[in-house]
């Protein structure tokens, strides 16, 4: 298996941009011997700090959401090409949090994704279920139509850049954490639906992470699945010795 482990903080609605320098002064120290991707996904308002202090070290920067049109009267909203412009390289889109609470839909993720893609960042697509669907038995379809949504109109080489993060949304902030091997059956079948519109190779080399709730305890068993490259990191992000031992147990 040759595709790259990704260990993404999402540091979600936390750290004030002094908050942040100082866990960053931690972290930096912390992964500094790792040998997956380190990423912290951060506020806008952490993101410059965070380029400043991660700038020259092995961590990288995304955001937490991204607008999808270029530029114009959209107040309140953030480009792709400001946080490039930044030195930013990475971006959460559609966490279940944005699409339980501002509305976000797989074609808006579709439209995020596109623009991140164009703007030279490389997305993290959320997709996964809630606790009803997974009841219903339909968490596998409903997985694929995540993403084949979000990957609607997505090229093969920008492929390469895109990252997707099985998320089940009853995992989330919630402490329960979906089984090791129920990671990987979702894991896998996105990286069977990914194979399906790209073709083996390309789904060979997608990075497929897992989230919700993966911490310092459960990270090994979780990143010990073939089909689990990696994670998207909540609560555990947010300190510093906890962070850097998921990032151990994925290099
Ligand atoms: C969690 O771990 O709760 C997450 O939502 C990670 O994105």
């Amino acid at each position: 298996q040759n595709r790259k482990a990704i260990i993404a903080g999402n540091w979600k609605m936390n750290m004030t941009p002094t908050e942040a320098g100082h866990l960053i002064d931690a972290l930096v120290p912390a992964v500094q011997g790792a040998n997956c991707e380190v990423v912290i996904c951060v506020p806008f308002t952490d993101l410059c700090v965070a380029v400043a202090k991660c700038s020259g070290t092995n961590i990288h920067v995304g955001a937490e959401n991204v607008h999808f049109e270029k530029s114009g009267a959209f107040t309140g909203e953030i480009s792709a090409d400001m946080l490039t412009d930044l030195g930013v390289e990475y971006v959460v889109i559609g966490h279940s949090e944005r699409r339980q609470y501002f509305a976000e839909t797989d074609e808006t993720v579709n439209k995020r994704a596109r623009a991140a893609l164009a703007g030279g960042l490389k997305p993290i697509i959320c997709v996964g279920e809630s606790l009803a669907q997974r009841e219903q038995g339909v968490t596998e379809e409903l997985v694929r139509m995540q993403v084949k949504i979000a990957l609607n109109g997505v090229t093969a080489e920008e492929l390469k850049n895109v990252v997707i993060a099985y998320e089940p949304i009853w995992a989330i902030g919630t402490g329960k954490t979906a089984t090791a091997d129920q990671a990987q059956e979702v894991c896998a079948a996105i990286r069977k639906v990914v194979g399906e519109l790209y073709g083996e190779d390309a789904a060979k080399a997608l990075t497929v992470q897992y989230g919700g709730s993966m911490n310092a305890k459960n990270a090994e068993e979780l990143l010990s699945k073939p089909d689990v490259d990696g994670g998207l990191i909540g609560g555990a992000s947010l300190k510093a010795d906890q962070f850097a031992i998921i990032v151990d147990a994925a290099s």
